[in-house]
């Protein structure tokens, strides 16, 4: 769709940090990586990524099977994990504007939650 700001860095018309793509769904990190609306501490480097499919639609409803359960299956996963250098993750997706949802193409944000062997582990909240 020429005027959703996700498409374009799909083509390329945008710059974004790429992590990994396929035919069907492309991983970018987040522009807004500390944002409040993830919680997490803001003097933590925490990187997010958002992992989207190729096609547009704004809601989990307008996007072909195929092409959505491509992001939760294995291969995907692995690059998330090694993406993210964290083997767990919240993955959080806002479906529609009640839900926050900002950008009308449907996204999954990757929160990574780091253990304290991976190095940046934090108790959260703080006890
Ligand atoms: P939301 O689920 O639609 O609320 O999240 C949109 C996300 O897209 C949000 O985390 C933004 O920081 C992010 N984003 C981006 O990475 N690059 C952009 O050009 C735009 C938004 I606009």
């Amino acid at each position: 769709m020429a005027s959703c700001i996700f498409c374009k860095i799909i083509k390329g018309d945008i710059p974004a940090f790429k992590l990994f793509e396929s035919e069907k769904v492309l991983a970018f990190l987040d522009i807004q990586p500390l944002s409040y609306g993830h919680a997490v501490c803001a003097m933590l480097p925490v990187m997010i990524i958002l992992v989207i499919p190729k096609h547009h639609g704004a809601l989990l409803t307008d996007i072909p099977d195929e092409a959505l359960s491509e992001i939760l299956r294995k291969p995907v996963a692995k690059k998330v994990a090694v993406a993210s250098g964290a083997e767990q993750y919240n993955l959080l997706q806002n479906n529609g504007r009640l839900a926050h949802q900002i950008v009308d193409h449907v996204h999954f944000h990757v929160i990574p939650k780091p253990s304290p062997e991976e190095g940046l582990g934090i108790s959260w909240p703080a006890k």
